[in-house]
């Protein structure tokens, strides 16, 4: 069998017995988490590099009309990106931070790999990084809770986690190596099957108990699929907010997925688990088993390029957005300016890429003043669309439904 056939079939293994319910109950999950102790970054030694903490949990500069910040995290303002290009600009790409960016010296930093699914433990320094063979691709980072706000305001649920709007997703051209070329530069082993970057910044601390470091496992399909070990965004160094000196990308996968200041790669023969696959980054709820329901890829949505509650004139306006879905590209998008009850076909404009975003633009022109709703409805390639409501779960995951965006015609 060829290494290609190998990975698809693993690929192909994992899903299929995801979607048998050979799942991992709730006391299962326990019993591991427990054998990997608390704070379970086991094997790495000490961290790749010396880090030393910020003046604030974000270095970069945000200011109001780019961001709105929520404690350690700062979300897109999506009318920020009006007229801007396909990509999010670094000054107004989001930033979800568990604890503080940290600031890492790219000379002494290096990328450690361990684990029972290797040869040998082994380590990188980014010069070496750079050796290998590079790659540049355009893809999405959304955070897994985009749009978490409006499970309450659209459907009057409780959910928990940061309030964000649908700001909390950036497209970027990600420039470094492959993470299936690293892994094989490692020595990777035939029975590994499950790969698990972890972060250098601080320890996650929830409730009074130290998590350890913010990490979470990748099946080794996807793993060796299209996933990008990245040191430059958007043509430039990656910024340290946005995972300096190197940052797991994984496309179409949920924001936590793509590990920033990776400092090491533990590559196992066995399942991995942290609490960023047992407790967070699970649905739990009345439509869930007790021990929830893993998630790891993103839903369709579509959003304007409009500050919520915006004024618009009495007169012909273009209204302009962009829609994404994690299964390929968008197909179409429709939108409504009157609340859901006629619906119009937008323009598409510019690329379509799977793993990033269709931009598309409409004219309105309002026939009366005051409050009127618009939504905006993407299909994918898949057929997939955007349901007039979503299934509730507890910690606010994958809003995929319309969104009812609220205007002012004056
Ligand atoms: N080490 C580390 N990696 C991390 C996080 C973090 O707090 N620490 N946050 C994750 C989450 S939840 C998201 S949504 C994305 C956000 O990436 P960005 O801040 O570059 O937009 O990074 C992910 N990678
Ligand atoms: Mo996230």
């Amino acid at each position: 069998m060829d290494e290609t056939t190998y990975d698809r079939l693993r690929l192909e293994q994992w899903r299929d017995g995801r979607a048998s319910g050979r799942g991992f109950t709730r006391r299962d999950l326990m019993r591991l988490a427990a054998a990997v102790g608390v704070g379970g970054a086991i094997g790495a030694g000490s961290a790749g590099g010396a880090a030393r903490a910020a003046d604030g949990p974000i270095v970069k500069p945000l200011p109001p009309e780019l961001f709105t910040v929520f404690g350690t995290n700062a979300e897109t303002r999506w009318e920020s990106l009006k007229d801007t290009g396909y990509l999010v600009p670094v000054d107004r790409f989001f930033v979800r931070n568990h604890t503080s960016t940290p600031i890492i010296d790219p000379v002494t930093y290096r990328l450690k790999l361990f684990g029972s699914g290797l040869r040998a433990p082994v380590e990188f320094s980014l010069d070496q990084l750079k050796r290998l063979p590079r790659e540049t691709i355009t893809a999405a980072v959304e955070c897994a809770g985009n749009g978490r706000s409006l499970f309450t305001t659209q459907q009057g649920q409780t959910v928990s986690g940061t309030a964000w709007k649908l700001g909390a997703i950036g497209v970027g051209r990600w420039h470094g190596v492959r993470l299936g070329t690293v892994l094989r530069a490692a020595g990777l082993r035939r029975d590994a099957v499950d790969v698990q970057p972890q972060g250098l910044d601080a320890n996650f601390v929830s409730g009074g108990v130290d998590l350890g470091p913010v990490r979470r496992p990748l099946p080794i399909g996807k793993a060796l699929d299209d996933v990008l070990l990245a040191w430059e965004l958007n043509d430039a160094p990656l910024p340290p907010d946005h995972g300096a000196p190197l940052r797991v990308v994984v496309p179409s996968w949920i924001g936590i997925s793509s590990i920033k200041w990776a400092g090491a790669i533990e590559v196992a023969a066995e399942p991995l688990f942290s609490p960023w696959n047992t407790q967070f980054y699970r649905l739990f709820g009345a439509d869930h088993p007790a021990e929830g329901t893993l998630i790891d890829e993103q839903v369709v949505k579509s959003a304007f390029e409009l500050a919520w509650g915006a004024t618009l004139p009495l007169s012909r306006t273009t209204l302009t957005g962009r829609s994404w879905s994690a299964n390929g590209p968008i197909r179409h998008v429709d939108v409504s300016t009157d609340g859901g009850t006629t619906w119009r076909r937008a323009h598409t404009t510019g690329p379509n890429l799977a793993n990033a975003w269709q931009r598309w633009r409409i004219d309105w022109s309002p026939a009366t003043a005051g409050q009127h709703t618009l939504i905006a409805r993407a299909t994918d390639v898949t057929g997939a669309t955007q349901p007039v409501t979503v299934p509730h779960n507890t910690l606010g995951y994958l809003f995929g439904a319309q969104v009812r965006h609220p205007v002012t015609v004056a």
